[in-house]
């Protein structure tokens, strides 16, 4: 609705300058459409995406795109910011000064976007964020979010490593813990899980690092971390760019993971890739991460195009994988989640 009041507005704006130009303001002028036929007709959409760091990241960049087409009635003007916030900001406002329809946020980090949020405001374009959540003073500064709950996430594969390693009598659970990128609603989710987990079943963090949620960290941490610890039996990685770093790290250490090796590797998101290395056992627990967003986008956008409400936010549905079926299912908050044993079946079925 917003979008078509602002084309009405445009609508005026043209007709009264012709009729100025034509110093007929009394009579009808024709009214010369100044505007390109496909600009009326396609929704334009800012995207700010935050970077491209990891496999899940692509993943939803794909999904955005491949959503917000032509064919789909859209004119999508994408920007990747390559993890920094200052990129982001820059990219809402060349948006605002575009005066797009809407504003999609893939926010870095959770703070630091009043400002530019509120020049959004003011333009009177909506702004919907996906997946990682913002913290802003007033809430009325975006529209829309949809994503997961990131804490929700963290406690799941926690209770997972607790029935483990209950499971496989471990008598002591020292884990290495890998953290995505500091302040950002996945890092700060996951990263609380295990830490009150710890605290409730007695677990030794020995050591934790951000990995940036990127391979390359992941590994050079895992490295840092083998060198001052050698008790550490679980790695808790906050994606799964990262667990391929610190098993990378691990095996040039000379040690082994897996059921049956030195170290257990725990990751999120999900990923295809991350799921082959589930079924060999390399990754032990891999839980879900959603970054199927565009259509969840769309859907918001028709909603707002009919003046329709749309939820102030919405969580997406997540499953848990792992090697074997040791554990079967988990308890959080007195709701169980089912864990699956990763198949190539189930493999080759995913979107993602
Ligand atoms: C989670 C998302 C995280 C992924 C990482 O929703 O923000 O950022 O877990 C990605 O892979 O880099």
């Amino acid at each position: 609705m917003k979008r078509k009041n602002k084309i009405f507005r445009k609508v005026i704006i043209v007709l009264a300058v012709l009729a100025l130009l034509t110093g007929c303001a009394g009579q009808e002028p024709e009214a010369e459409d100044t505007r390109t036929p496909t600009d009326d007709n396609l929704i334009v959409v800012g995207v700010s995406q935050e970077g491209s760091e990891s496999v899940w990241r692509t993943a939803n960049t794909r999904s955005v795109k491949e959503t917000l087409t032509k064919e789909n009635g859209y004119f999508l003007i994408f920007k990747n910011a390559r993890q920094k916030q200052e990129n982001q900001i820059k990219a809402i406002r060349s948006f605002i000064q575009q005066d797009v329809d809407y504003i999609v946020l893939a926010p870095v980090t959770e703070t630091g976007w009043d400002t530019v949020l509120k020049e959004a405001k003011d333009a009177d374009i909506p702004v919907i964020i996906v997946d990682r959540m913002i913290d802003v003073s007033d809430d009325s500064l975006y529209t829309a979010w949809v994503g997961s709950n990131f804490k929700m996430e963290g406690q799941k594969a926690c209770e997972w490593l607790n029935a483990y390693a209950e499971a496989k009598g471990m008598k002591e659970v020292n884990i290495a813990h890998i953290q995505g990128t500091i302040g950002a609603s996945a890092q700060i989710g996951r990263t609380e899980g295990l830490e009150e987990a710890a605290k409730e079943y007695g677990w030794n963090i020995v050591a934790q690092q951000t990995g940036e949620f990127t391979q390359a960290k992941g590994q050079e941490v895992m490295e840092s971390m083998l060198k001052q610890h050698d008790n550490i039996n679980v790695v808790y990685c906050e994606n799964d760019n990262e667990a391929f770093g610190a098993i990378d790290a691990i095996e040039a250490a000379g040690k082994t993971v897996g059921p049956d090796g030195d170290i257990l590797v725990m990751s999120f998101d999900t990923t295809n890739a991350g799921l082959t290395d589930t079924l060999s056992g390399k990754i032990i627990c891999d839980t879900e991460c959603n970054p199927l967003h565009g259509p969840r986008v769309e859907e918001i956008i028709k909603k707002l195009e009919d003046g329709k409400d749309v939820d102030k936010k919405a969580y997406v549905e997540e499953e848990m994988f792992a090697y074997d079926d040791t554990v079967k299912s988990v308890k959080v908050d007195d709701k169980d989640y089912d864990v699956t044993k990763i198949t190539q079946e189930i493999l080759d079925k995913r979107a993602y």
